[in-house]
C-alpha cells in the first residue's frame, strides 16, 4: 500500500517551512515528525539525512511517524533539501501551480540570488548580533521588490512574484522576509535597531509598498498561517538573542 509521505521538520526552521508550505499548497496529506534540533534522535544521521538537517521528505515510508520518528526501511526514498522537496511537490502535484510553465528557471534564479544577498546579513544580524547588517538586509528586500510583478495593468499582474499565481519563488522567500517582519514586530530586533522594520515592510513606507502588498497576500494564505508557529519561533529567537547579546557583551570586556 502506498502510504502518505512523512516529513521530518522543525517548527523553528525556515527551510522546513518552505516544504510544509508546498505540501499545504498542493493539498497533500502527510505525516510529520518534529525533530528537536538540539536533541536529534541518535540514528537520524544514519537513517534519515547524513547532513543531519531538516527538512527531509520520506516517500512511501514503511514505518509511520509514530515509530520513534525514524524510519527503518533504507529502501524508501528520502529527499533532503527544502527546494528539492518543494520542486518535487510542484512536479507531482501540478494543479497546485507552484511551477508554472516557463517560469521555473526564473524562480530558481530569484531564490538563488535572494539567498545569496539576504543570507549573509541575516546570519550576522541574528546569530552575531551585528546591527550594521540591517541595511544590507533591507537592500536585499529592495532587490526582491524589483522582481515582483506589477499589481495592475497587465495579464501578468497580481500580488505575487509571477502575478496571480503563488509559486515556488513566493514560498521559498516568504519564510525569511516573514521572520524579519515577525522578529521586528515582536521586539526581537529592538536592541539591533530594527524595531520599525516591520512597519516599513507592511505599508508604513512607500519605498516598500510593493513588498507590503506581496506580504499581505502571502501571509493571509492558509499555507502560511498553518505552518508558522509564532510562539515557538518567538521563544527560540528570544533565547538565541539573549545568548548572542551576552556573548557580545563578554567579547567587549
Ligand atoms: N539547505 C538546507 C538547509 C536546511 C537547514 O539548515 N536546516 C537546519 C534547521 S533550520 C538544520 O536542520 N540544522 C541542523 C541542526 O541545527 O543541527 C535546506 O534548504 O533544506
Amino acid at each position: 500500500m502506498v502510504q502518505q509521505p512523512l516529513i521530518y521538520t522543525a517548527k523553528v526552521c525556515p527551510y522546513a517551512q518552505r516544504s510544509l508550505i508546498a505540501l499545504e499548497e498542493a493539498g497533500v496529506k502527510y505525516d510529520r515528525y518534529d525533530i528537536d534540533l538540539a536533541d536529534k534522535p541518535s540514528v537520524y544521521n544514519e537513517r534519515v539525512n547524513s547532513a543531519s538537517k531538516v527538512p527531509v521528505l520520506v516517500l512511501n515510508p514503511s514505518d509511520s511517524a509514530d515509530n520513534g520518528g525514524v524510519t527503518k526501511d533504507k529502501g524508501t526514498v528520502k529527499l533532503p533539501e527544502s527546494l528539492v522537496i518543494s520542486e518535487y511537490i510542484g512536479e507531482e502535484y501540478q494543479s497546485a501551480g507552484l511551477l508554472p510553465k516557463r517560469r521555473r528557471a526564473k524562480a530558481r534564479y530569484y531564490i538563488e540570488r535572494f539567498s545569496h544577498i539576504f543570507g549573509p546579513p541575516w546570519i550576522l544580524l541574528l546569530y552575531r548580533g551585528k546591527a550594521d547588517s540591517l541595511p544590507s538586509l533591507l537592500s536585499a528586500i529592495s532587490t526582491f521588490q524589483l522582481w515582483l510583478s506589477p499589481t495592475s495593468g497587465s495579464e501578468d499582474s497580481g500580488p505575487f512574484v509571477f502575478g496571480k499565481q503563488y509559486t515556488l519563488a513566493d514560498l521559498a522567500i516568504a519564510p525569511f522576509i516573514g521572520r524579519l517582519i515577525f522578529f521586528s514586530k515582536r521586539g526581537i530586533l529592538d536592541p539591533l535597531g530594527g524595531g520599525d522594520v516591520h512597519k516599513a515592510l507592511t505599508g508604513g513606507d512607500d519605498i516598500f509598498a510593493r513588498v507590503a502588498q506581496w506580504w499581505e497576500a502571502v501571509s493571509t494564505r492558509r499555507s502560511w498561517k498553518s505552518t508558522f508557529n509564532e510562539d515557538i519561533i518567538y521563544k527560540a529567537a528570544k533565547t538565541r538573542q539573549e545568548k548572542v547579546l551576552a556573548e557580545r557583551q563578554v567579547g567587549k570586556q
